[in-house]
Order: C-alpha cells, then sequence, then structure tokens
C-alpha cells in the first residue's frame, strides 16, 4: 500500500498526514493484547509520570516483545515511510505514550528533530514519525495538537530548559513533563496566528504520521480513558547518527540495517479475513 500523490503533497504541505482506522481491526487487536505484558516489565524503558506510579512512556517495546518487533517492518506502515522520504530506513526510537486517564500530564509544544540533532547528533531532519492510535482519541483525552506547516519554519528558536541532570539520568528531561527544548510563548503566538492548530481525532486503529519538525504539543488527559499512542521513529539510512551516541538504545537505536518489508503470513491471513483482499 502507498501513498496517493494527493497524501503526498498533504504531509509536505501541511506536515503531518492522518488516516483514519487504516489498521485492521484484528492486527489492532493483536497489539493491545500485549499491553499488558509490555507494561508490567520493570525496566528503565519503563517511563512514569511525575507521581512516580502512573506509566508516562514505554520506549522500546520491541526490545522484549515479537509483535511490537513485527510491527515495525509492516508493509502497510513501513512503505508510506520509504516512500515519503525516498529512502531506506531503519528505527531510531519507538515508544508508547499512555497519556493514562485521568493522570497522563501533558507534553510541552516542541519539536522533535531537535532532540535527535543535539542529543544523538542526527545532521538532516530526515526522519518520520508513524503513530498508531491504540485507543480513540477525543477532545477530552489528550489528543496530539500540531500547528500544521511549522515544520517549513526548519529549527525554531527553541527554549533550553533546565539543568543537564538536577537528578537521575541527563535524558530524563528529554520525555518528562518538564521539557529540556521547548518552544515559548512570542513565538508560538506567530505560528498559532498564521497557521491554527489542528488536533486530529479518531477511532483506534487511526494512523498519525508526522514530520520530526512539525510544532506539536498534548494537554493532560481530563477523561477516565488512556490515550495510548504508539509511535516509531524512522531515519533514513544515510542520515546516521554523527556522534558517539550517548543516550541509551531504547531512546537512540543502534541498529542501523535498512529494514525490509515483512509480509507477515498470519498478518496477510487477518487482512484478507478482514478486508477480503490484501490490497
Ligand atoms: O528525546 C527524545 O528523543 C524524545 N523527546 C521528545 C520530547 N520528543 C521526541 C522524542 O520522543
Ligand atoms: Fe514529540
Amino acid at each position: 500500500m502507498l501513498l496517493t500523490a494527493e497524501q503526498v503533497e498533504s504531509y509536505n504541505q501541511q506536515g503531518y498526514l492522518f488516516m483514519e482506522s487504516a489498521i485492521p481491526k484484528n492486527i489492532l487487536n493483536k497489539l493491545n493484547a500485549e499491553i499488558p505484558a509490555v507494561f508490567a516489565e520493570d525496566s528503565p524503558r519503563r517511563v512514569f509520570e511525575k507521581d512516580n506510579r502512573t506509566i508516562r512512556s514505554i520506549y522500546a517495546p520491541h526490545f522484549t516483545n515479537k509483535t511490537f518487533d513485527q510491527l515495525k517492518s509492516y508493509s502497510r506502515l513501513l512503505n508510506p515511510v520509504m516512500q515519503l522520504l525516498n529512502n531506506e530506513v531503519y528505527l531510531h526510537q519507538y515508544k508508547i505514550n499512555v497519556k493514562a486517564g485521568l493522570a497522563g500530564e501533558m507534553w510541552n509544544w516542541h519539536q522533535d528533530y531537535v532532540y535527535w540533532e543535539k542529543e544523538d547528533g542526527i545532521a538532516t531532519p530526515e526522519l518520520i514519525n508513524v503513530s498508531i492510535y491504540l485507543d480513540e482519541v477525543t477532545e477530552f483525552n489528550g489528543p496530539l495538537a500540531i500547528i500544521p506547516g511549522s515544520h517549513r519554519l526548519e529549527n525554531m528558536d527553541t527554549v533550553i530548559s533546565g539543568s543537564e541532570a538536577e537528578s537521575g539520568e541527563a535524558w530524563q528531561n528529554h520525555l518528562s513533563v518538564d521539557l529540556k527544548y521547548t518552544l515559548d510563548k512570542p513565538l508560538l503566538r506567530k505560528l498559532v496566528n498564521a497557521y491554527d492548530i489542528v488536533a486530529p481525532k479518531g477511532p483506534a486503529g487511526s494512523v498519525l504520521i508526522f514530520n520530526p519538525l512539525v510544532a506539536h504539543a498534548s494537554a493532560p488527559n481530563i477523561s477516565p480513558f488512556d490515550r495510548k499512542l504508539l509511535i516509531m521513529t524512522y531515519n533514513a539510512v544515510n542520515n546516521l547518527p554523527q556522534i558517539e551516541l550517548t543516550r541509551p538504545d531504547f531512546l537512540a537505536g543502534r541498529d542501523f540495517n535498512a529494514l525490509e518489508v515483512l509480509e507477515h503470513e498470519e498478518w496477510k491471513e487477518e487482512l484478507l479475513e478482514q478486508h477480503g483482499s490484501v490490497f
């Protein structure tokens, strides 16, 4: 499955592409069935909210789970990524942001690329974020908010806040509610006046692809329902980190081999069942 010319153009113009219910139900159920086991793993890959008991994110779920590992090569996701980057890719980062019901904190306005440039030495923004809505996303459970078109402003002035490592690991303020690189109010006022804000809502199984330079944020979750977003970040194979990576392998991938589209038999059959064809 490849994107249409209109979808490619829309992504290039807007910096994001929303595809409602793009993941077949059977595969979505397969992913969600793995969540309890992955959440139960005690590991530094499991990051908590400030309350130290609500899970904020799970990084690199594919390290220990075959289903999440297979997903990175799933044709419906990997083909459009290679099409948009016009390149082969490897996985730079993989996470599940939980945004738990009544407890999931906000994500301040930021660009993703500045973290991968400054902390992982990736020289160009030839990366793509592919997110899958594991839960329904509504206006109440903290949808990802995007300023469409902001990616075309290249790297915006970011505010660098917080010392390297007040407590714990240096990378904690790359992932917490107190982000290290954020966008300040005067710049955000300019951007929102020029481009507005969108927050694509939709059923579980929807896919949101977004550019690593697009300004985005999300509010706390005031609904009693989780808003789990699975996000895989692919990087072009000719855009490898230019430094000796210092962040953990669950934040900055070390396997630079180009990913191949794997038509997992059991997944194909399920597509057949669900959609009557594999497309
Ligand atoms: O530091 C990182 O790699 C992560 N931090 C943020 C705020 N977004 C990109 C990425 O997930
Ligand atoms: Fe982000």
